[in-house]
């Protein structure tokens, strides 16, 4: 099931102009920032809202680490603007089997890891009517000293 707009992927040219933008127009900061390798991208994470499932939704902007990326090749063909969207699921492997078996492309095998140890897969496009979609399932809180 899934139960929320975990984030919007957002891709840009320039990360640290575009986080000053939503800074300065917005008053959003950033809540966690990281280099993802393997999707080719620097990002950072802008908390919007909590949700009523224990997650968040938040805004994730994106910069390419490498042309050839995933994001790279998107802005080179539309510039900058809305990559894709995630929903959020408490368990992804079986929200990605179930769309999968309705006749979506799931383009991992396996779940991936996202931001802040996240576990994500991504939705084909042209199977979503357009729209890159991103299935979420957050890492579990990290342990506490009490
Ligand atoms: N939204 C909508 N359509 C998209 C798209 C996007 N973000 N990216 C590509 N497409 C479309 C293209 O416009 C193209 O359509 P046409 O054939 O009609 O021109 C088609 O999909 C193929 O595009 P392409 O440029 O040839 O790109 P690829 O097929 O090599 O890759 C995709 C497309 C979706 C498989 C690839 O972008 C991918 O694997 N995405 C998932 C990973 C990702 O996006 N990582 C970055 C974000 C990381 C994160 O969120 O943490
Ligand atoms: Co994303």
């Amino acid at each position: 099931m899934l139960t929320r707009i975990d984030h919007i992927g957002i891709a840009c040219f320039d990360l640290d102009r575009t986080v000053e933008f939503y800074r300065a127009t917005y008053g959003f900061e950033v809540f966690h920032s990281e280099v993802n390798e393997e999707q080719g991208v620097r990002e950072a994470m802008l908390k919007i809202n909590e949700t009523s499932d224990g997650g968040a939704s938040y805004l994730q902007l994106l910069e390419p680490t490498r042309e050839d990326s995933a994001v790279g090749k998107w802005l080179a063909k539309n510039g900058e603007g809305v990559h894709h969207i995630a929903f959020g699921t408490a368990d992804v492997d079986s929200a990605a089997g179930d769309i999968r078996s309705k006749g979506v492309r799931v383009l991992y095998d396996e779940p991936r890891i996202g931001s802040m140890g996240s576990r994500i897969t991504f939705l084909h496009p042209k199977d979503c009517h357009g729209v890159l979609t991103e299935l979420v399932t957050s890492a579990p809180p990290a342990p506490t000293d009490h």
